[in-house]
This record gives C-alpha cells, sequence and structure tokens, in this order.
C-alpha cells in the first residue's frame, strides 16, 4: 500500500535543498584537480569535476596481503585524523570496495615502483601502485589536495573534499635527497626525525648524513670508541657537540625506512678528518693526537695515507657503519684534501673503494675522487668542479648532481640572509629553481645522471628553526626538479603551488623563510 505522508515529502524536499546548497557551495578549487596545489607537479592530472567528500562513515580499505601497503594506509589516517577528527578505521580487504578510499598493489601498472596512479570518484578513491612506495607517495598527493588546514595539529572545520579525477605519476630521477651536515654542528634525533617527515611529503628518498668532519665525529664506531667519546665533544663555536649511539641511529634509519627513505652514512676522508686524528695519535703521521677543532676552515687535515692502521681504521668503520645501513650507498667524501699530496690522494681513494666494495655497498665520493681510478659502482656527487664530474663521467660512474651554485642550501638567499655563507653565490627561491641537472654541465647528460641532492651544511647553524630557514621553502623546488621532468617545470607556475604550502608549511610548524619572490598572498 503506497502511503502518501506530505511530511515525508517535506522532509526529503529539505534535505534534496541542502545537498543542493551544499554542492552549489563547493568551490571551483574543491571540484578542479588541475587546480590542486601539489609539489612535485604530477606528471598527469585529469579533472571530472567533481568532490569525494571524506567523513566520519570513511574507511580506508587496504587489499590484504602486504604488510607494507597496510603501513601506508595506517599513515593515511595518521595524518587524516587529527584535523578532521574522524575515526577513518583502516581495514585490510580482499576485494575493492564499492566507495570510500582503497589502497592496492597492481604489479601490472608501468609506473614504476615510485609511481602510482590515483583515481577519484564520488565514492570511491582509488590508489594503485606496483610496490607500497608508490602508494606511499600517493598518499603524499592525497594530503596536498585536501586544503592546508588538514597538515593542523588540533581538530580544524570541514569539509574535506578531494576533487575528482585520475592522477598519473612517476619520477623522473630515482635519487632525489638532501644532505644534512650534523659534524659542524650536531642534530639530535628527534630534530633529524622531523626533517624526514618533512622530506616525505615531498617525496624525497635519500638522507645523506654527513657524520664526521674536522669538528666532529657524530656516531659511534665500537671498536674505535674514542672517536665518538673525544671527537664527538664538541662543534663548530666550542658548545658540547654530540653523536648517536649505534641504537639510536638504528632508530633513525628505521623512521627513514618507514617513510621509504634511504639513509646515506659519510665519512669524509682523507681530508676532513680532524676529529678523528684528535681521537687516535696513530692515525696521524707525527704519531701525536692534534687538538680538537672549532673553527670553520676547511682543507687543513688528513688521515696518513702511508700507515697500514689508517685502511685497518677505514675498514673497521665502514664494516660498522655497513652493518647499520640497510641501504646500498655508503659515502667516503674525498673532498677539499688539500692537506693529502696527489700522489698520495690517488691510491688512498683506489683503496677505500675496495674495502667499501668488500663489505657489499656501493661507494659515493664528492666530484674529486674522480681523479683516481674509478670502479664501475662508484658514484661521484657533483660540486663544484665541472673537469672532474667529466672526469667521472668518462669512466662511467654515475653522477649525483649537487652544484654549490645551484643547491647548496647552506648558501645565502640574499646579502641581507644572516645565515649561510655565500662563496657559491646567493641563491634565491628562483635560482633554486630554474635549472635543470641535465643540461647545466655539458659534459653531463641526463643518462649520467643518478639523480639530485641538496645539501646543507651547517658551520652556521646550530639548530632545527635555523636549519628550516635555510632549507624552507627552497627543498621543495629540488624536490620538484628530482621528480617532474624539466619540460614540465616552470617557474611563474610553481612558485603559485609554492605560495599555497606557505599555509601547509606554518600548519606543518616550519619556520621557513618567506621570500619576496613567492607571492604567498595568493596562497589559494
Ligand atoms: N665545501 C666543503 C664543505 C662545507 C661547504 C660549505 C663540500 C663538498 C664548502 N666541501 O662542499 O665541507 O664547508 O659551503
Amino acid at each position: 500500500m503506497a502511503y502518501h505522508k506530505p511530511i515525508n515529502y517535506a522532509i526529503t524536499f529539505f534535505v534534496f535543498c541542502m545537498l543542493l546548497i551544499q554542492e552549489g557551495c563547493i568551490t571551483k578549487e574543491e571540484k578542479d584537480l588541475a587546480l590542486a596545489r601539489i609539489i612535485p607537479k604530477p606528471l598527469s592530472v585529469t579533472g571530472t569535476g567533481h568532490v569525494f567528500k571524506i567523513n566520519r562513515q570513511t574507511v580506508i580499505y587496504v587489499q590484504e596481503g602486504s604488510d607494507e601497503l597496510m603501513g601506508v594506509g595506517q599513515f593515511l589516517a595518521e595524518k587524516l585524523r587529527p584535523a578532521t577528527g574522524f575515526p577513518l578505521e583502516v581495514k585490510a580487504t580482499s576485494a575493492a570496495p564499492e566507495e570510500g578510499v582503497y589502497l592496492a598493489l597492481a604489479p601490472d601498472i608501468s609506473t614504476g615502483s615510485e609511481g602510482y596512479r590515483l583515481e577519484i570518484t564520488p565514492k570511491l578513491v582509488s590508489l594503485t601502485a606496483s610496490a607500497a612506495t608508490g602508494a606511499f607517495y600517493g598518499v603524499q598527493t592525497i594530503r596536498q589536495i585536501l586544503p592546508a588546514k588538514i597538515e593542523q595539529a588540533e581538530l580544524q572545520k570541514g569539509p574535506w573534499y578531494l576533487a575528482t579525477g585520475t592522477i598519473t605519476d612517476h619520477p623522473d630521477y630515482g635519487y632525489r635527497g638532501m644532505m644534512l651536515d650534523v659534524a659542524r654542528h650536531f642534530f639530535g634525533v628527534d630534530d633529524v626525525k622531523k626533517l624526514i617527515d618533512q622530506m616525505a611529503y615531498y617525496k624525497l628518498n635519500m638522507l645523506h648524513l654527513h657524520l664526521a668532519d674536522d669538528q666532529g665525529w657524530r656516531i659511534e664506531i665500537k671498536s674505535w670508541p674514542n672517536l665518538s667519546t673525544i671527537g664527538g665533544k664538541t662543534e663548530v663555536g666550542g658548545g658540547e657537540g654530540g653523536f648517536y649511539t649505534q641504537e639510536q641511529y638504528a632508530d633513525l634509519v628505521n623512521y627513514a625506512k618507514s617513510r621509504f627513505i634511504t639513509v646515506i652514512p659519510e665519512i669524509d676522508m682523507p681530508g676532513h678528518t680532524n676529529a678523528a686524528l684528535a681521537s687516535y695519535a696513530e692515525l696521524n703521521c707525527n704519531g701525536k693526537a692534534t687538538e680538537l677543532y672549532t673553527g670553520t676552515d676547511v682543507g687543513f687535515s688528513t688521515l696518513c695515507t702511508k700507515k697500514e692502521v689508517v685502511y685497518k681504521f677505514i675498514d673497521d668503520v665502514f664494516a660498522e657503519l655497513a652493518a647499520l645501513t640497510p641501504g646500498p650507498y655508503l659515502h667516503m667524501g674525498g673532498d677539499e684534501s688539500h692537506a693529502t699530496a696527489l700522489e698520495d690522494y690517488i691510491p688512498f681513494v683506489n683503496r677505500v673503494q675496495e674495502i667499501v666494495r668488500s663489505h657489499g655497498k656501493q661507494i659515493i665520493g664528492w666530484d674529486e675522487i674522480a681523479l683516481s681510478a674509478l670502479k664501475d659502482s662508484t658514484i661521484a656527487q657533483y660540486w663544484a668542479k665541472a673537469d672532474n664530474a667529466r672526469k667521472a663521467v668518462e669512466q662511467g660512474a654515475k653522477i649525483i648532481m649537487s652544484p654549490a651554485a645551484h643547491a647548496y642550501l647552506d648558501m645565502k638567499y640574499d646579502s641581507t640572509t644572516v645565515l649561510g655563507l655565500h662563496w657559491a653565490g646567493y641563491i634565491e627561491v628562483d635560482k633554486g629553481y630554474n635549472w635543470d641537472p641535465a643540461s647545466l654541465v655539458p659534459e653531463i647528460k641526463k643518462e649520467n645522471i643518478l639523480g639530485i641532492e641538496a645539501p646543507l651544511w651547517s658551520e652556521t647553524v646550530t639548530n632545527l628553526q635555523e636549519v628550516e630557514l635555510l632549507v624552507f621553502p627552497r627543498l621543495q623546488g629540488y624536490a620538484e626538479i628530482g621528480w617532474t621532468p624539466a619540460g614540465l617545470r616552470n617557474w611563474d607556475e610553481y612558485k603559485l603551488r609554492l605560495a599555497n604550502h606557505g599555509e601547509r608549511m606554518k600548519a606543518r610548524g616550519i619556520n621557513f623563510f618567506a621570500s619576496n619572490v613567492v607571492p604567498w598572498e595568493l596562497q589559494k
């Protein structure tokens, strides 16, 4: 029996109007996926002009069978819960759901292990990738499609829309990193973890830690304990320095791994070694330990390359580091060895390459190592001399691009910047973005390049706030250079997306430099 209760019609009509009004209140930005301010810029974005609404009922489904993928689903939920206040249950599933958020592995999608496909309809958000890594990067994209307030740690007013459409994405370079110099000034585990979180948000995947230099040794080596107990006692300016115990270092490495970031430890040698030389007399040619050093000169120290004990030292150090390094790379430094005669430097680098390879790791060195005979898997990190890079390329080595004049994060933005140095010139946000690794140095072609890394040397920075002032907002540019093909990159378009990230960096508590080359006021 049909019943015609006027009241039911009225309620239905009222609800219908409410939905219309709500749909009508959805802004252009919220409905147009192509207007999402994603950094790095994805390879392809096609909007379909509607929205998926995350609400109290939304469930995050994860295809069963992969703990790593489940971890990515839980990561997404953890990042969305604080601002939305929604439960966002995470459930394993054997089949794709009708609605909600669905993470799945699809080995066949040809986006590589770091790529992903994100398909958003009004009912279902499907994130597919050939590996959990790609799904993790798809999650960063989801976070950046949502309004900036999603990054707030406290409850925010919704609504929480994802514009509908499809994003297919994967990186141009496989090595996208930054370096943190923890030797000139020491930074504790919590500070480095915060940096790791920011790096992951921008899809960076390599963290190079400069663990030893003239001013400090920062990693416990059990077979040579004085390195940290003496060599770790100070830093530039005479502060208390510090070091990571192997347990703390392993915690850092695991944390980075959970954000799909590989840690690359560097022990700089034969130069930049005063902290080791002050810790063990036998490493010095004159058999006398040096004094600890708290200045900022470079190029005055050298291990005694003629002594066999030095190679035992190097073998022991890299043996312990290799055991602490799940990643494929160990970095030997090799830069500014002005106190080492070239005829001693060349055989030294040859031997160190053998030592590192004997521990099953690939060696990276600053571009000077190209003066020696590079082994086939050795990687040269270009920072200053194009001629060294050319020598490395001629020997078939891959190059990590870290050109000081474009990518050194310790370079001042301009002459008014208090922190940082300027020996390689000033690097404003636009200069840090406006270059292409594959055409910067004629001798270095795209096929020679492993990727890009932006080093932050810490002579002039003493805490995380100061680190952030130099790193952000330039790091986002390097992340985009490493991920997005040069043909899709354009400063005038990028700066609008970067402006939107001002609110995101504020929400994430990042002390960034509000450069006036970025139109922060256009942050919508
Ligand atoms: N060059 C030195 C660093 C640091 C840097 C500061 C390299 C490879 C100048 N070596 O860059 O130790 O002092 O900008």
